[in-house]
């Protein structure tokens, strides 16, 4: 077997986006529309169960307050105005990539490692991310980045990671996935992807078990363990 592509997700694994990103975001977007709604560190930290920012709100509008204020045009509008601000954060400089992403992008580039993203986030997010942390042409560096609405079933669905394959024409035998997630990892895993997991403060105490390796500091991951985990140079 030999790497063929790295498939990044986004939010928590290539920049711990959620507590004070989305999640502040979200809560400007209330302020703005005069939504009495205000998610905090610990409640968002519930709502993360569900992915997909107007899923999120709908979930905590039904399962939460336990009633149906917003239409889905609403929510569609509301979240709009959340990504707004979102990108308003990431190109204020505020929401960093995780120390040792770039180095790994810088890595497999050199070794001719095809990259790509799979993420529930919104494609315009992503590409905010990567140009407010590595810059304008960032985005040329993955060959697929495949986000969001782009797929009927978010993760843990498989889909946003067996479009991503398809797109790359690739198996998923030569390919890996870095996620942050239990619904990230299932996704991969269900799209018959090995998964390497790296954790942060919301998901440190999910269910790994299936992940090849986990690491809570992302810079322990090379493109050579990726390798191994392969079984890339096994004669
Ligand atoms: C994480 C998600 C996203 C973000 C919010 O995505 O579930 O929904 O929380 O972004 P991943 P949106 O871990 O797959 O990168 O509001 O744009 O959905
Ligand atoms: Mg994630």
């Amino acid at each position: 077997m030999k790497l063929k592509c790295i498939l990044f997700d986004v939010d928590g694994t290539m920049a711990d986006t959620e507590r004070d990103g989305h999640r502040v975001a979200f809560n400007l977007a209330f302020q703005e529309k005069g939504i009495d709604w205000h998610w905090s560190e610990e409640l968002y930290g519930q709502l993360l169960k569900v992915t997909g920012g107007k899923e999120r709100m709908d979930y905590y509008q039904t399962d939460f307050l336990k009633q149906n204020i917003l239409t889905n045009e609403e929510i569609k509008d509301l979240h709009a105005i959340k990504t707004k601000h979102y990108i308003q954060l990431l190109e204020s400089g505020k929401i960093p990539l995780r120390t040792g992403v770039k180095k790994l992008i810088n890595q497999a580039k050199a070794e001719n490692i095809t990259l790509a993203i799979s993420t529930t986030t919104t494609p315009i997010n992503v590409i905010a991310l990567l140009k407010a942390n590595i810059g304008k042409q960032a985005q040329s560096l993955f060959k697929v980045i495949a986000a969001g609405d782009i797929v009927k079933h978010k993760k843990p669905a498989p889909d946003i990671y067996l479009y991503a394959l398809e797109q790359l024409q690739l198996n998923a035998e030569d390919c890996i996935a870095i996620e942050d997630s239990e619904a990230g990892l299932q996704s991969a895993l269900q799209a018959g992807l090995k998964t390497i997991v790296t954790t942060n403060e919301y998901t440190k105490n999910q269910d790994f078990t299936q992940a090849q390796q986990i690491h809570s500091d992302f810079s322990q991951i090379d493109t050579q363990l990726l390798k191994n985990i392969i079984g890339e140079n096994h004669v």
